[in-house]
């Protein structure tokens, strides 16, 4: 075996995500596997998500690998410290790759990392085989530790220009069927993931675009509709998620790929991600005969003033509109919304509660806005970072700013706004007397808990 590849996504140690209940693969690691077997070597994957970090231990002891890939986010990034030291107990030499370890480079180096992958990963992991952690410098793509403990960053390595030449994800690798029963066990249908694209335009600041940059590229309709095929045929999934940023970021490409599964007889029902610019009457009809049944749209917030400094380029109106169209063809319509964003006060927390009212959105999940490191968000409100504990005690996630509402006033907005969302939505349904006053007593203390700590800061 030439490396083992594996990912610190352990749903036994996750209680929030063991809630949710709602796995997909790590389709990154499923396309490095791929690729590279495709080219000969020999690869095994450890896939973290329904086993322990014993296992894993279990896992190096018994292949005993010269080399292990480590996918990083900076969600798992505790994790995969822990098994950055167990790789090095049985003598291998780990290299780390995905969005997160390129930003905190040094760190990870000093951590007893051997190498960085920044960006795509199928050529330069390859590259780095061939090398065997030889002649680092002549590595495009790779960040290392040089002989005087500095970081050393190579040259960028240039994005795969036809993505149609990837081998589909090395789902055999892995035990896809569990995930499909998983998901059937849970929420009654079974789920898979596929992704079309890779790369967005966009340039939201607090979105990490740290592995495919301000690229994007598709593979053709014809290739993800064989992807989609195969899986429909062998894993007998209920329904699909695309796992792309914007689903319709390209109309013709959409409404081709459309057309596509409609000749072949291909349909299932799916979720997906995408922007109310990013659709029209035409596209959302297109969705709704493809099967979509639930669409995601990054709203963030209702304030207009808001969305502009996050550079979201969309108008609260758009959302508005293109929730009503989704919601008209029968697709169900889930919104992000971000509190905390900067400058953000009482008023724009009031837009975007008054907005998730006025839109009515069949769901909605809040998140309190964090700097991930290598963002303009990040960059923006650098100098007032402000961070609990250090840097392998804390994710970006724990990462707040100096200055803005504290934790427990946005503890509190939160409480407020779902349970006035919902209080309206009851009030205008069929009331349920109790349930009515639990929500109204979680909209006064949410309200109440908001004017008690507005006055608290980040400090
Ligand atoms: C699907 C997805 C999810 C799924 C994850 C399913 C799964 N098990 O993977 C769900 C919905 C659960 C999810 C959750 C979260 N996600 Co998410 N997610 C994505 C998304 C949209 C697609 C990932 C994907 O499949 N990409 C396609 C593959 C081909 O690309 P890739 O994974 O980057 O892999 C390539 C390279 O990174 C590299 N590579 C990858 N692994 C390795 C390993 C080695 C050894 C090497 C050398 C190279 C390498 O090579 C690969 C092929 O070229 C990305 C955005 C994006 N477009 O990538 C965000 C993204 C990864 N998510 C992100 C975030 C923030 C989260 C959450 C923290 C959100 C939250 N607030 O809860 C959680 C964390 C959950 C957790 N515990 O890990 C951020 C990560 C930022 C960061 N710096 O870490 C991203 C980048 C979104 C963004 N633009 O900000 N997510
Ligand atoms: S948030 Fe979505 S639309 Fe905005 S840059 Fe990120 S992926 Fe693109």
């Amino acid at each position: 075996m030439d490396i083992l590849l594996a990912h610190g996504y352990f749903l036994a140690e996750d209680a929030h995500e063991r809630k949710v209940m709602k796995p997909y693969p790590t389709l990154g690691l499923l396309y490095l596997s791929a690729y590279l077997k495709a080219r000969g070597y020999g690869v095994s994957v450890f896939d973290a998500t329904f086993q322990t970090f014993a296992d894993f231990e279990r896992a190096l002891q018994a292949e005993r690998p010269t080399v292990v890939g480590l996918y990083v986010n900076l969600m798992t990034k505790f994790n995969i410290l822990h098994m950055l030291t167990a790789c090095h107990a049985v003598g291998a030499r780990v290299v780390l790759g995905g969005p997160e370890p390129a930003s905190y480079a040094a760190e990870y180096l000093a951590h007893g990392a051997d190498a960085i992958v920044v960006g795509e990963g199928e050529l330069t992991l390859e590259d780095l085989l061939v090398h065997q952690f030889r002649d680092l410098p002549s590595v495009p793509g790779l960040m290392f530790l040089g002989d005087d403990g500095q970081v050393v960053t190579n040259a960028p390595r240039p994005y795969i220009s036809d993505l149609n030449t990837l081998p589909f994800p090395d789902r055999d690798a892995i035990d896809l069927d569990r995930y499909v029963s998983v998901w059937r066990a849970n929420h009654g249908q079974g789920s898979v993931s596929l992704i079309c694209a890779r790369g967005c335009p966009f340039h939201c600041k607090w979105c990490s675009h740290a592995v495919y940059g301000n690229t994007h590229r598709r593979r053709s309709p014809e290739n993800v509709a064989d992807e989609l095929e195969m899986l429909l045929g062998r894993y007998k999934p209920d329904q699909v998620w695309y796992a792309d940023d914007v689903f319709t970021i390209h109309r013709r490409w959409f409404l081709e790929y459309a057309r596509v599964l409609k000749a072949r007889h291909l349909r299932a029902p799916f979720e997906c991600i995408s922007r109310p610019d990013r659709l029209d009457e035409e596209v959302v009809a297109a969705l709704a005969e493809m099967g979509c049944y639930r669409l995601w749209l990054g709203s963030e917030s209702g304030s207009q003033r808001v969305l502009d400094a996050m550079r979201r380029d969309t108008k609260v109106a758009d959302v508005q509109a293109k929730t009503r169209l989704l919601k008209q063809k029968g697709i169900q319509v889930g919104m992000f919304i971000m509190l905390g964003y900067e400058a953000e006060d009482l008023s724009d927390l009031e837009a975007t509660t008054e907005h998730l009212k006025a839109s009515n959105p069949d769901l909605f999940l809040t998140t309190v806005a964090y700097p991930i490191k290598g963002t303009p968000y990040h960059t923006q409100v650098s100098d007032r970072v402000l961070a609990p504990a250090g840097w392998e005690h804390v994710s970006d996630r724990d990462l707040t700013v100096r200055g803005r509402y504290s934790r427990r006033f946005y503890s509190f907005a939160t409480r407020w706004m779902v349970n006035s969302v919902a209080l309206h939505k009851e009030w205008h349904g069929p009331r349920q007397p109790l349930r009515l006053a639990k929500t109204l007593a979680n909209t006064v203390v949410g309200r109440a808990g908001m004017l008690a700590t507005q006055r608290e800061r980040e400090a």
